[in-house]
């Protein structure tokens, strides 16, 4: 006994003056007291011996093995890495090939939120769609909850998406339903083939599809929804108010897309407004306006704008900001003695009467160039922030 205690003094003088990584890894990652004897894996047999006499011999848990510290996957956090000891020292923990699950390592198929149609765990507290969108599964506290079917609306396209990567590299895909709702959702989904006519199905609209016209807006690839397209001195845009409630025209040549179709679409998600126009001779200016919303009918399609960019000198459409829709048969303007879409010869959102008028027989912004004059004016609606 004596002979033993010199060795454990002379043990503690030498970790004293040269210092042992493993010797604190031991102290302060190993996660047990109990006495059978600790794999090896760099963990050498002197300090193994020495260890013994320190304390009680480190050991590990079923399955666990004693071994430099590296990243430790869980069956809640399958994806992602835990530390369970200091770093890079040595400590129990699960060969590569299992999972930490309370203080057990088991395999893949023994955590509580193994999916064995998809060969994956599940991270807990989250759902997994299967990559087409058939099912969706839960994981709550641990336990794999009932998965439900038929995820994607008729109105959705289901889309793949990189979900996460498994312990072993490969990465996990997943289903997402996207609402067809714009353009961008057209980009989102994938179903994207270059501008031209798409189906869309914003909320609330009633359940028909509504064509749009989808057009790339900006350098950095903007997909933007159109809503109007106007040529100058036409006068195509005299008409009344159903005709403007519900839209006319193509988009390829003179076009509204409809009052309460505007509605829907601007009360759905955050849009900006966005207004090309090109001069006789090419030249192309455009303004935008952040916070575009139209109201609904009971509200006369009441605009309100927010900030306002661009390129044209002014912001023309300040006094239109916050007025109601006017046509030849129907004057919610501000002008008390006349109705100003019959003056102007279009309906729009017009104060008494205008500073900008888009759809006017003559296309007008007020600071525009004296020498130069419009002759296509388009308007479009851009997501702010996509729903993906
Ligand atoms: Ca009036």
């Amino acid at each position: 006994m004596k002979y033993m205690f010199v060795i454990f003094l002379l043990y503690i003088t030498l970790q004293y003056i040269f210092g042992s990584t493993d010797f604190k890894g031991y102290f302060k990652c190993t996660q047990s007291d109990q006495s059978t004897s600790p794999e090896e894996d760099g963990y050498t047999n002197d300090l193994d011996t020495a260890t013994e006499l320190v304390t009680s011999t480190p050991s590990c848990p079923t399955n666990m093995v004693y071994s430099l510290c590296a990243c430790q996957h869980t069956c809640d956090e399958p994806e992602t890495c835990i530390w369970t000891c200091c770093r890079e020292m040595n400590a129990c923990i699960c060969p590569h090939s299992l999972f930490l699950n309370s203080n057990e390592c088991v395999t893949k198929r023994e955590c509580g939120c193994f999916l064995s149609s998809q060969d994956i765990i599940i991270p807990v507290n989250k759902t997994h769609a299967t990559p087409t969108c058939d099912s969706v599964c839960h994981c709550k506290n641990g336990k794999l909850l009932s998965c439900d079917v038929i995820y994607c609306d008729a109105y959705s396209q289901c889309v793949q998406r990189s979900a996460f990567v498994d312990n072993n590299g490969k990465e996990i895909f997943e289903g997402k339903c996207v609402r067809i709702q714009d353009c961008q959702s057209i980009l989102d989904a994938e179903l994207w083939f270059g501008e031209d006519s798409y189906k869309v199905y914003p909320y609330g609209l009633p359940d028909v599809a509504l064509e749009v016209y989808c057009k790339i807006t900006s350098p950095n690839g903007t997909v933007s929804t159109m809503i109007q397209r106007k040529l100058a001195a036409s006068p195509t845009f005299h008409l009344g108010w159903l005709l403007f409630k519900d839209g006319f025209g193509s988009p390829t040549d003179e076009f509204w897309i409809g009052n309460d179709n505007l509605h829907y679409l601007t009360a759905q998600s955050h849009y900006r407004l966005r207004i090309n126009m090109e001069t006789d001779v090419g030249k192309l200016y455009y303004a935008t306006y952040d916070n575009f919303v139209v109201d609904d009918e009971l509200n006369g399609y009441e605009v309100t704008l927010g900030n306002f960019n661009g390129t044209v000198d002014c912001n023309a459409m300040d006094t239109h900001n916050h007025q109601k829709f006017s046509t030849l048969d129907r004057d919610n303007d501000n002008h008390v003695h006349q109705n100003c879409a019959m003056k102007n010869r279009a309906g729009w959102w017009y104060d008494a009467c205008d500073k900008a008028n888009l759809n006017g027989e003559v296309i007008e912004w007020s600071c525009f160039p004296k020498d130069e004059s419009i002759a296509l004016s388009e308007m479009f609606i851009d997501r702010d922030s996509p729903s993906i």
